[in-house]
């Protein structure tokens, strides 16, 4: 397949609600990328029609599972992407590729090198490669990715891997939106030496050095047995107790054990509907976040406070206020006019 660099997102969905419904419903490639175009969107036209159509959408019947990959730049997310990808494709399964690139907010994402480095998998009928701004969001994932991620599931898609990469403590944003969460780590020694930050690995589910081939093969066993000895320290509350593997993914080597192991992790999950009681907690965090930026950016769009905010930042930059004052104004000013009769 050759690739078009000058290609430019999709534009924006011409289609009504019932439209968008079926195309996505029958699974049709182009609707569904309109679609998250428009999930994408923050234009408050384009909102009332996402979230119609995110609440059109029927239940899915397909079981799914999200797998989250995650790791520093360049530890081979990609790569193993495809080659897991291409295994799940061989089994029957629909694979839906979220890559979200946090460094290139205005590009749409690393569509360049993520479709060369899923060259198979972006050929294949049942893959749906989506590359997506994470615009500077924390966490290294979009605003929108719950609603990607839906859908993607009723297009059919019952295994969705989202590939972020590694922002530090923030990373851990991701684990709102996935089932398993696999860490990818590289040879060496030590998570300082690595840079991974406590926090993610206590969330991982899964955790696999990669490039573990030709001279690298000891300083993988080496790094294997670091994380064994840090994984054991945590526990999850289910009772999943974390595996560490080494894996090469430029060889295809050990793809399929991690395939197998995040089969079992989701599958454990679904037990005493664990799985289900996660992602209700995932849609209360949705739901938070949903309705504080609203607010925020509902408050913002206000010229009063629009001019309170940016006289209270000059104040903090010129060293006046502290920023913990500033805000307590804020806040009062805000409460003061909500109690304003109208
Ligand atoms: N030796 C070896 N090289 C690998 C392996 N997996 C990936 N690479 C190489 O590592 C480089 C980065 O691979 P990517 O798959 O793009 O890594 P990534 O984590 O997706 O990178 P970003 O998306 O930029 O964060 C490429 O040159 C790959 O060929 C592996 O298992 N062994
Ligand atoms: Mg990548």
């Amino acid at each position: 397949m050759s690739i078009n660099p000058n290609a430019k997102p999709l534009s924006k969905t011409s289609l009504g609600l019932d439209s968008l419904v079926r195309g996505i419903q029958i699974g049709d490639r182009s609707v569904l990328s309109q679609a998250i175009t428009l999930v994408e969107s923050r234009k408050a036209s384009d909102r009332t029609l996402a979230n119609n159509l995110l609440q059109s959408l029927p239940k899915s019947k397909n079981i799914s599972f999200r797998i989250g990959i995650t790791g520093n730049p360049g530890v081979g997310k990609s790569t193993l992407i495809e080659q897991l990808g291409n295994n799940y494709i061989e089994s029957g399964y629909k694979i839906a590729v979220l890559a979200f690139d946090p460094s290139s907010p205005n590009s749409g994402g690393s569509i360049l090198g993520d479709k060369t480095r899923m060259e198979k998998l972006s050929k294949e009928h049942n893959a749906f490669i989506r590359p997506s701004s994470s615009s500077g969001q924390l966490g290294g994932v979009g605003n929108s990715t719950r609603e990607i991620i839906c859908l993607c599931e009723a297009a059919g898609y019952n295994r969705i891997i989202i590939e972020t990469v590694g922002v530090g403590q923030n990373e851990i944003a991701i684990d709102d939106f996935v089932d398993c969460f696999v860490l990818i780590a590289l040879p060496g020694a030590g998570d300082e030496i690595q840079g991974i930050k406590r926090g993610i690995i206590e969330r991982t589910d899964i955790l696999a050095v990669n490039k573990a081939d030709g001279e690298q093969k000891n300083l993988a066993k080496i790094a294997l047995g670091f994380f064994k000895n840090v994984l054991h320290l945590f526990s999850h509350e289910d009772g999943w107790l974390v595996p560490a593997i080494s894996i090469s993914a430029l060889e295809n080597q050990g793809v399929d054990n991690l395939l197998e192991l995040i089969e079992k992790c989701c599958r454990h999950r679904m037990h005493d509907g664990y799985l289900d009681f996660r992602r209700k907690k995932q849609n209360e965090i949705a739901f938070d976040k949903n309705c504080r930026s609203q607010i925020i950016h509902e408050i913002m769009q206000e010229k009063h406070f629009n001019d309170i905010n940016k006289s209270l930042k000059d104040q903090i930059i010129n060293g006046s206020i502290t920023p913990e004052k500033a805000s307590d104004i804020f806040i009062k000013e805000f409460i003061e006019i909500l109690k304003t009769p109208r």
